[in-house]
């Protein structure tokens, strides 16, 4: 980890990937940027892509949780032009050399943005197939800085319960707190998610920049982040705090590791109709490759 200079975007983004021509101009919208020069701009697929076939767009913006805008998986799209995206401002704080409030221009504005087509699976056992645009949370990390004593990252919701209807209610305790490993949060396939099927992020799915951490179940991915937070000790995260005999910190996918109530062997992929078999779910939601090292040693049933 770099410390002690000011890291300009270039020293923190070496790979010389490029994002879609459509998402730097979804990016570029998102940041209210008149955008750079397009001619440039190369398409290339992320070699960490899935080449399963995405769900639609349909599928993935009307299906959703995000209690903040209601419980029911087609609330958050009904509530979702209720809440204000711009300003938007993430605080940075916690064991970092350059902690403050960061606008979202300014954190896009360096960004190697590329498209993602992860894996989504859901704790409650369905799935999806999501075309991200985002970029790799360790860029933002190195630029503000990460000092040694750190060892996890904290992230939080907007609080807002004039444009939140569900915040009216204690559904849970607000504001929704995720966090990660360091060492998971640095993690190549980790991405701060501004985008989706090439087109600035849906409110419904956690506009404007939202966590995507493929190989753990959906709830981990926090949408709508206004806070990150390097910490020393684990932070308090939503779901495991209400129910930690359901909700592990670490809330791997694992096919082997049931859900109290219900097995996590196999899956429902949203859009596959009624007939469709379900699929079984595979270990760290087949992301075990480039994972599976993270928790060497690690009794997964234990930390689950
Ligand atoms: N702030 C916040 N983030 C959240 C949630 C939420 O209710 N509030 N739900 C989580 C759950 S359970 C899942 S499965 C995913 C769903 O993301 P999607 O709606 O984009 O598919 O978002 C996660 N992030
Ligand atoms: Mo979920």
């Amino acid at each position: 980890m770099s410390r002690g200079k000011t890291l300009g975007w270039s020293d923190v983004t070496p790979r010389a990937d490029y994002m879609t021509r459509r998402a730097l101009i979804a990016s570029a919208a998102a940041a209210g940027l008149a955008g750079p020069a397009l001619g440039q701009i190369v398409a290339a697929p992320s070699r960490y892509s899935t080449a399963q076939t995405p769900n639609t767009r349909e599928e993935i913006t009307g299906y959703n949780n995000f209690y903040e805008l209601g419980t029911d998986k087609a609330d958050p799209r009904k509530n979702a032009r209720l809440l204000t995206l711009k300003p938007w401002a993430v605080q940075i704080d916690g064991l970092v050399d350059r902690p403050g409030s960061y606008g979202l221009e300014d954190i896009l504005s360096g960004a190697q943005m590329e498209e993602r087509i992860y894996r989504l699976r859901c704790v409650e056992a369905w799935s999806m197939v999501v075309p991200w645009v985002g970029f790799e949370l360790n860029q933002l990390l190195a630029r503000v800085g990460v000092q040694p004593g750190a060892k996890y990252v904290g992230f939080e919701t907007l609080v807002r319960p004039d444009e939140m209807p569900g915040q009216r209610r204690a559904i849970l305790d607000w504001p929704y707190r995720e966090g990660l490993r360091l060492d998971e949060a640095m993690h190549p396939l980790t991405i701060l998610a501004t985008g989706l099927y090439g087109e600035e992020m849906p409110a419904q799915n956690g506009a404007p920049i939202r966590l995507v951490v493929p190989w753990k179940y959906g709830f981990k991915s926090i949408k709508s982040i206004v806070r990150i937070t390097l910490t020393e000790r684990e932070p308090v995260c939503t779901w495991n705090a209400m129910q930690s005999q359901e909700y592990g910190f670490y809330a791997n996918v694992n096919p082997e590791v049931d859900h109290p109530r219900w097995s996590q062997a196999t899956e429902r992929r949203i859009g596959g109709g009624i007939f469709a078999p379900r699929e079984p779910t595979q270990m760290f939601n087949g992301y075990a490759a480039e994972v599976a090292s993270l928790y060497a040693g690690m009794d997964l049933a234990k930390f689950y």
